[in-house]
């Protein structure tokens, strides 16, 4: 899959060197390019941005140089792209966006600063038979100074679920929010059995498959509880034999 980051600092993406993504770049799981704005910039000053209209405070990003920086990165591409637009008014971005775009060949990241980019954007490659479609998302209910670290975010959840790349693969349908039942991911431990009086849950250490399966299903549900009560009752997936629903109501 190919990824290009479009940003004023480019060098916020100097993380995406490392580790997991790193290795899966070297690897050529995932080609990603990051862009600076301003190479489409075509004054002395180099200006992404103006005033709003119909007043207000902070400023805009230009139509105009994200339209020159869009149209050319998807010039370069065999495949029409799917453009994220990371921004604290998208809808949520969720697991499953995450499993869709890595199934897509070509993913654009255009990441605003100051208070937007001018919306007319959004609507244009919406309507471009030349593009997949726009996402506006939000990756949560605070409000960051740009689109930059949660475009890391949706980059590094997108990356890991790309074919070869994670260690265990085997390992990703029982994250949370992967996981049939809807239910967090449990506790989990590893040695010694005992730590600062602290024991590791008996039927862990039994070797007993069905009492560790259950164990873990009652610890899920446990901790989704006191986490996550929104996430209880929401999945239409039958609970496990002998078992009675979260909620006892779906
Ligand atoms: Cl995607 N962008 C910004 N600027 N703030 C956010 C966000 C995105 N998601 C949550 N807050």
């Amino acid at each position: 899959m190919r990824i290009d980051l479009i940003s004023i600092f480019p060098a916020y993406f100097e993380p995406l060197a490392l580790s997991l993504i790193g290795k899966a770049r070297a690897e050529g799981a995932v080609d990603l390019a990051i862009h600076d704005l301003r190479d489409w910039t075509t004054d002395n000053h180099r200006t992404v941005d103006d005033t709003p209209y119909g007043g207000g405070p902070g400023m805009v990003m230009l139509p105009e140089i994200w339209g020159r920086a869009l149209d050319s990165v998807q010039a370069m591409s065999p495949h029409p792209p799917l453009l994220v637009i990371p921004t604290p008014s998208g809808r949520p971005f969720r697991q499953v966006d995450a499993a869709t775009w890595s199934t897509v060949d070509h993913l654009v990241i255009a990441c605003g600063r100051y208070e937007g980019i001018d919306s007319r954007v959004a609507q244009f490659y919406s309507e471009s038979p030349e593009w997949l479609g726009v996402q506006e998302v939000s990756i949560g209910d605070y409000v960051l100074a740009g689109g930059e670290a949660a475009a890391l975010v949706m980059v590094e959840a997108v990356v890991r679920l790309l074919p070869g790349v994670l260690g265990n693969p085997d390992s990703a349908p029982d994250d949370s929010f992967s996981r049939p039942d809807g239910l967090l991911e449990g506790s989990i431990f590893t040695k010694p059995p005992m730590w600062r009086d602290l024991r590791v849950p008996e039927p862990l250490l039994s070797g007993h498959h069905a009492d560790i399966a259950t164990w873990r299903s009652t610890d899920a549900l446990h901790r989704t509880e006191r986490h996550r009560p929104d996430l209880l009752g929401t999945t239409e997936a039958a609970p496990p034999e002998g078992t009675t629903s979260p909620t006892g109501g779906n």
